[in-house]
């Protein structure tokens, strides 16, 4: 496979930055941090590092309020800094993904400052969405959107005029039908490949273009007002073009229920990939994941697209604990206070799902903390800042609890850190798990070594094998063969000539409930 096709197969490590390590022990992560553990980044044998943005925030929706693109804020370091980590990272051969945030910008970014300052009916306001409200006196919102983190998506200004923001009040969105926006991201592409950068997440890549009129939602409707529009291909293949100068890769988060509207952004002169949700959302189940992999393989085919396989992020529930979970359907994914968990039973799965999404054709992500094992942390009440906990009203907790800063040593740290770690959280640091080879991150050392070193993984061909249907088993390409048993009972394995790997023991040469193994046939 030619070098610049690395991202057809590469395992990405997620950083969120914040709570990765912290370097000057302030309590919040650092680039520092980043580049103090780029060795044991290596050592976990990643390919790449997808950082939640860095740039300059208030963080008012952890960083994806973004108040300047080209500054890194000071609480992580400074862009020399940066540009020191993307080499070194790259010496390793660890290449280096940056997020960019389209949709909207912080309140405290100089354009919709300045769009405050300028007032109603000023070109300054035609780079936002600003309108007069609806009722006697414009105290009603303009149309009946609601906001990603709930509530109405419009924020009413002293000056009677409202501003639209799908997210939280402090993220204006952008209005993408103006060609000063398609510029200016265009030159911020190009500001980070000059930096060395090999790839872009692009956030919340399905909702930048709005239907001009800014209508009522209908049900049903189409097209959406605000996912999915058809102008947002042109804005990818133009940003394409900027990409292809540099040999620089998209990865979208584009959430999309219709696979067909979904592989439309994965043509070959669109994005080069994008996040496999239906994968992260799908519960425990051998059924429903063989037909999520079934989907997700001839989704792409058409499109010429790598998959990529995703368990966890910086949204969703951790792992363990979503697959120590009851209940199955989206909801596994989001979060819930106080829903019981069966973290061993969580953790076993968890293991064998890794030697299944690591196995599978394509690029695969791996959530910072995934790799240790950790759990879902339930954060005390007083201690959430997720701004999607507040306009919830309270009633959900947010998604700080897979944001909690890693436990890299069993010692607590000196200062503590902005989001509090469990008491327990000793029994997760990387340093002791580096010295136990039944730990979760000897598992994923090993199945990123092999998966590095035997070509067969990653993108290319896939086949299924016959098994019971609690079974999931496949083969690629050079004799690898993946087995994960879902059912309650162990099961024979094909025959074969070697086991590579095992996410948990063998009993009696068969693979038991909920465990996953890497063979040679
Ligand atoms: O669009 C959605 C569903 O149709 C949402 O799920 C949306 O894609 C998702 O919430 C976007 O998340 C990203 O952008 C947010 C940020 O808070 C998240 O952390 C980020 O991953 C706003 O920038």
């Amino acid at each position: 496979m030619p070098a610049t096709d690395w991202w057809r197969s590469a395992a990405i490590y997620q950083v969120y930055v914040r709570s990765f390590a912290d370097a000057d022990g302030d309590g919040t992560g650092d680039l520092a941090g980043v580049r103090a553990k780029l060795s044991y980044l290596a050592e976990l044998g990643v390919e790449a590092l997808w950082f939640t943005p860095w740039y300059l925030s208030p963080l008012a929706d952890g960083g994806y309020d973004v108040a300047d693109y080209r500054t890194i804020d000071p609480a992580f370091g400074t862009l020399a800094e940066a540009e020191k980590l993307i080499a070194e990272a790259r010496a390793l051969g660890i290449r280096t993904i940056v997020d960019i945030v389209p949709n909207h910008v912080s309140d405290q970014h100089p354009w919709f400052r300045a769009a405050l300052a300028a007032g109603p009916g000023s070109p300054e306001r035609e780079l936002f969405h600003f309108k007069e409200g609806r009722g006697e006196h414009g105290e009603l919102p303009p149309n009946d959107w609601e906001g990603e983190f709930g509530g109405t998506a419009w924020t009413r200004l002293p000056d009677g005029q409202w501003y639209l923001h799908l997210f939280a009040p402090q993220q204006p969105d952008l209005n993408w039908a103006h060609p000063a926006v398609r510029q200016e991201h265009e030159d911020v592409l190009r500001f980070w490949f000059e930096r060395g950068v090999a790839g872009v997440r692009i956030d919340s890549a399905a909702l930048l273009a709005k239907d001009p009129a800014l209508p009522d939602f209908v049900e049903g409707r189409d097209p959406h007002p605000y996912v999915d529009r058809d102008e947002l291909h042109d804005i990818y293949r133009s940003w394409r073009r900027v990409a292809d100068e540099y040999d620089g890769v998209f990865v979208g988060e584009v959430w999309l229920p219709d696979s067909e509207r979904f592989a439309r952004y994965l043509r070959p002169d669109e994005l080069h990939t994008a996040f496999n949700f239906s994968f992260l959302s799908c519960p425990w189940d051998a059924a429903l994941l063989r037909a999520s992999i079934d989907e997700t393989l001839a989704e792409h085919a058409p499109v010429g697209a790598p998959a990529t396989w995703v368990l966890c992020n910086h949204d969703v529930t951790r792992t363990v604990t979503r697959y120590g979970r009851e209940e199955t359907g989206f909801e596994f994914a989001a979060k819930v206070f106080g829903t019981p968990t069966d973290l061993a039973l969580g953790t076993r799965r968890a293991r064998a799902a890794a030697l299944l999404s690591l196995a599978l054709p394509g690029a695969v992500y791996v959530y910072q903390g995934e790799e240790l094992g950790l759990p879902e942390v339930e954060i005390p009440r007083d201690r959430i800042e997720d701004p999607m906990h507040f306009r919830s009203g309270g009633t959900d907790p947010g998604r700080d609890g897979c944001r909690v800063p890693l436990p890299w040593d069993p010692e607590p740290p000196a200062a503590e850190s902005w989001l509090p770690q469990p008491p327990d959280w000793p029994a997760y640091a990387a340093s002791a798990q580096e010295r136990d080879p039944g730990s979760m991150l000897s598992l994923y050392r090993a199945a990123l070594r092999l998966r590095r070193t035997e070509p067969g993984f990653g993108d290319g061909e896939f086949g299924w094998l016959p098994s019971a249907s609690e079974v999931l088993a496949f083969t690629r390409p050079g004799g690898l063969v993946c087995v994960v048993n879902l059912g309650r009972e162990p099961v024979e394995l094909p025959g074969h000539r070697e086991v590579l790997l095992a996410s948990g023991g063998l009993r009696d040469g068969l693979l038991p409930s909920d465990t996953g193994v890497w063979l040679r046939v």
